[in-house]
């Protein structure tokens, strides 16, 4: 996909090499952000109330520990970003029954013929038996189109090219594949109407007939913002369950289009970034943004800045469950709780195990937040021997980080009395994982 707001990314390179300060360096990226975004056709309204965001953040908030305030902007920039694409929700791919049947329309030459093809064939490629229908009777060869797209990617089309009822060749060709007993059916329908309101009354129309389960808006992202009235003004004729947007290769304005459709709450399901039947993506907006943001370099601080925030590898749980216990694991514990605490639902889905893990034991949700706070400060002023070996920490060890973290020994010392009593824990479930273990072993025998 060429990149849309490519700007954006060399903009946070200068960030990262610029030698002003952070606060005058966070300005000028700023400004070099809202011109990007401008160009990409983003509404002017949402650029400001996003830059205004990633401002505030960026010079409000404290980078977690090991992440420098510069690489922490990336990470904001990322998260706003994603936020304006979408957020974190990926598109439902996977019909959720069959046969599902998905009617595309939208405006002359948006691209519906071709992305119904796009679709058809990424369905097949995922096992599923697809046919197509050409309900499109306005414009001229619209079925000898879409037939020679099918017999490309070797999908069967059913059309009437001598028919001008777009709504009983939309039913006919849905019952025709339904009852081959076909998985998926894509309809085509024409854009090309003298009138909008031809067409909207046409859509409405072949929907109230065929019923499809999913009615899949095609938009030219090359319409930037301008797609949000698009959006609005189709699903006010029939509930629009998804869009997709295409040409995405071959405009600036995909942002717009992007951000615009974004607002509506409509899903957006795929982009089209070719001419070609594969130039076709599942949209995740988190994945769109790290591609905005680059590979290489930008990437690997994001994913940095975010393995400290995302709680826990494998590796900890592991050697969580081998009982191998170090203060690292509990600092990552500690910044988890802020989040739920994964480790604890994975524990939690262990059979036969209903625990509690005792950092979440009697502590009101503000006062946890103040111990937290004190405990990352304390672990925060801990040697590299301390973290990996806390049993070392002796009385003028524990003076000295108290008085390093700004806290009191009694403070250190209830720390170590909570990283007791996970070692004590993580020994008890080490040896009932054993015994399941074992016990499993004998089963196999
Ligand atoms: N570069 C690029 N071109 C595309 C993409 N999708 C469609 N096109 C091109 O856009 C043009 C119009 O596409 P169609 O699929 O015929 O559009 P349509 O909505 O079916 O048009 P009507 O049936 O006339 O309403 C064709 O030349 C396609 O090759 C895309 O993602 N990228
Ligand atoms: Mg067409």
């Amino acid at each position: 996909m060429k990149m849309v707001l490519e700007g954006v990314r060399n903009a946070l390179l200068r960030f990262l090499k610029s030698g002003k300060s952070y606060e005058e360096s966070v300005k000028e990226f700023i400004k070099e952000l809202q011109k990007e975004l401008i160009k990409a056709d983003v509404n002017l309204r949402v650029v400001l109330s996003i830059t205004r965001g990633i401002k505030e953040r960026a010079l409000k908030e404290e980078p977690p520990p090991g992440v420098s305030r510069r690489e922490w902007l990336i990470t904001i920039v990322y998260e706003e970003l994603i936020k304006l694409f979408g957020g974190e929700k990926s598109p439902e791919i996977k019909p959720p029954k069959k046969p599902w049947v998905i009617l595309l329309v939208g405006l002359q030459g948006s691209g519906k013929t071709t992305t119904a093809a796009k679709i058809a064939y990424y369905y097949k490629l995922d096992g599923y038996r697809v046919g197509l229908v050409s309900a499109d009777t306005y414009r001229p060869a619209a079925y000898d189109q879409l037939k020679q797209l099918g017999e490309k990617a070797g999908i069967p089309v059913y059309g009437e090219p001598n028919s001008k009822d777009a709504i009983e060749i939309a039913r006919r060709g849905v019952e025709f594949f339904k009852q081959k007993g076909f998985d998926i059916i894509i309809v085509d329908t024409a854009g090309r109407h003298h009138k909008e309101e031809d067409l909207l009354k046409e859509m409405r129309e072949i929907a109230s007939k065929i019923k499809p389960d999913e009615v899949m808006l095609v938009i030219d992202a090359s319409i930037g913002q301008q797609a949000y009235e698009v959006a609005r003004k189709f699903h006010e004729t029939t509930p629009i369950g998804t869009i997709t947007i295409t040409k995405l290769d071959g405009t600036a304005k995909g942002g717009g289009a992007l951000s615009a459709v974004a607002v509506t709450g409509a899903t957006i399901k795929f982009v089209g970034t070719g001419e070609k039947i594969d130039e076709l993506e599942v949209f995740k907006p988190p994945r769109f943004v790290a591609r905005i943001l680059g590979i290489g370099d930008i990437e690997g601080l994001v994913e940095k800045v975010r393995r400290t925030k995302i709680e826990f590898t494998e590796k900890d749980v592991e050697e969580f469950l081998s009982g191998k216990i170090t203060m690292r694991l509990i600092y990552k514990q500690l910044l988890s709780l802020r989040k739920m605490g994964p480790l604890r639902k994975i524990l939690s889905m262990i059979p036969g195990l209903s625990l509690k893990m005792p950092f979440n034991m009697d502590i009101e949700a503000k006062q946890a937040e103040q111990k937290i706070k004190k405990w990352l400060a304390i672990i925060n002023s801990m040697t590299y021997e301390e973290l990996n070996n806390p049993e070392i920490l002796d009385r003028s060890r524990i003076r000295r980080i108290a008085i390093g973290a700004g806290v009191e020994p009694s403070d250190v010392k209830e720390l170590i009395k909570q990283y007791q009593a996970i070692k004590k824990l993580a020994k008890q479930l080490k040896r009932r994982k054993d015994l399941l273990e074992k016990l499993q072993f004998g089963a196999r025998i």
